[in-house]
């Protein structure tokens, strides 16, 4: 067995574990399979959310405070936007906006997602690898007592506001796993696969409704752990409670554990949980992610508890 580690995450709370785990590890053996789902096009522009996430985390340059976009960013061309009366409700600052042009740019001309997240990283000097979970257009929409809304308007210009009834991927049935992807979920010699503690609605199950990824998931013999996204009955950041409690689903890792299923070896639950009764084995943490030795932390736990679970298997 190697210390190869592929990780499936989306968001802001994915970025902070693959972070972790790539100071927890060489990070040339770190592998993150990013979901696409919440990408769009916005003012002519394509924007990869979820990657960006992870390219300023890993490169150091993410704003701490929101989590998403740049540090130390500024704001002329939304301000010029406004002033021509553009559409203001999506935030792109100047720093941001190279990574939209310029990914635009290399679309345009044929290139393939992953091959420009590629370029990203090798530009900045991230050694893990980071690449799309497909190729191919995949859009979560977000049905609701309101109709059905593309991932973006309900997120960032309704702030999850809707009650959402059910959540679908729009060309997820016929994506391919992105070069790599597949390969990586198979490899015999991986530690382990860990899905992140993300969204695991909005997030992880774009990358799930991949048929390639999840077959390779039940398939595979590296153990799969995921780290529990809620902690004490709440979600840490963004609106995972807000949709358990809207689909009527207990507020809980149980809940969680059980929505992966048979894909799941294991779960990293925070130790402020109450009793819980997995129908997975368990390891507790403080799975809280403020500092940079936290992430890492959380990066051990769930390595530790996949590599218990190979002697097992
Ligand atoms: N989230 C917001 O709440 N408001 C924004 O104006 C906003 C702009 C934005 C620009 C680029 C980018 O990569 C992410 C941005 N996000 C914004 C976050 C975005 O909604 C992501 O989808 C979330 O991080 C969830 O993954």
């Amino acid at each position: 067995m190697m210390d190869r580690v592929t990780v499936l995450t989306g968001g802001v709370g994915g970025a902070k574990l693959v972070l972790g785990l790539c100071h927890a590890l060489p990070a040339d053996n770190i592998t993150a399979i990013v979901n696409t789902g919440d990408d769009f096009t916005h003012l002519g522009l394509a924007v990869s959310p979820d990657i960006d996430t992870l390219l300023y985390t890993l490169a150091g340059k993410a704003n701490p405070v929101q989590g998403w976009g740049r540090a130390d960013e500024s704001w002329n061309f939304m301000e010029a936007v406004r002033s021509l009366g553009g559409v203001d409700w999506f935030a792109l600052g100047d720093g941001d906006l190279a990574l939209h042009v310029l990914r635009t740019q290399r679309l345009r001309q044929g290139e393939a997602l992953s091959a420009i997240v590629a370029g990203f990283a090798a530009s900045w000097g991230i050694r893990a690898r980071i690449l799309p979970m497909s190729d191919d257009p995949v859009a979560t929409r977000v049905m609701t007592d309101a109709g059905e809304i593309d991932f973006q308007h309900y997120f960032v210009k309704l702030r999850c506001a809707p009650k959402v009834r059910q959540i679908r991927f729009a060309g997820a049935q016929a994506a391919r796993g992105a070069p790599g992807v597949v390969e990586a979920l198979r490899d015999e010699r991986s530690r382990a696969i860990v899905i992140a503690p993300s969204n695991p609605f909005l997030s992880v199950d774009p990358i799930l409704a991949v048929p390639s990824i999840r077959q390779a998931l039940l398939e595979t013999r590296v153990p799969v752990v995921a780290v529990s996204p809620v902690v004490g009955g709440e979600a840490v950041k963004g609106p995972t409670a807000k949709i358990m409690r809207e689909m009527e689903l207990e507020v809980s890792a149980c809940t969680v554990a059980r929505h992966y299923g048979e894909l799941l070896d294991g779960m990293l639950v925070d130790a402020r949980d109450p009793p819980t009764s997995l129908d997975v084995p368990e390891a507790r943490a403080d799975t809280l992610m403020k500092t940079l030795e936290d992430r890492i932390r959380v990066a051990r736990a769930a390595l530790e508890l996949a590599d218990s679970l190979r002697k097992v298997r």
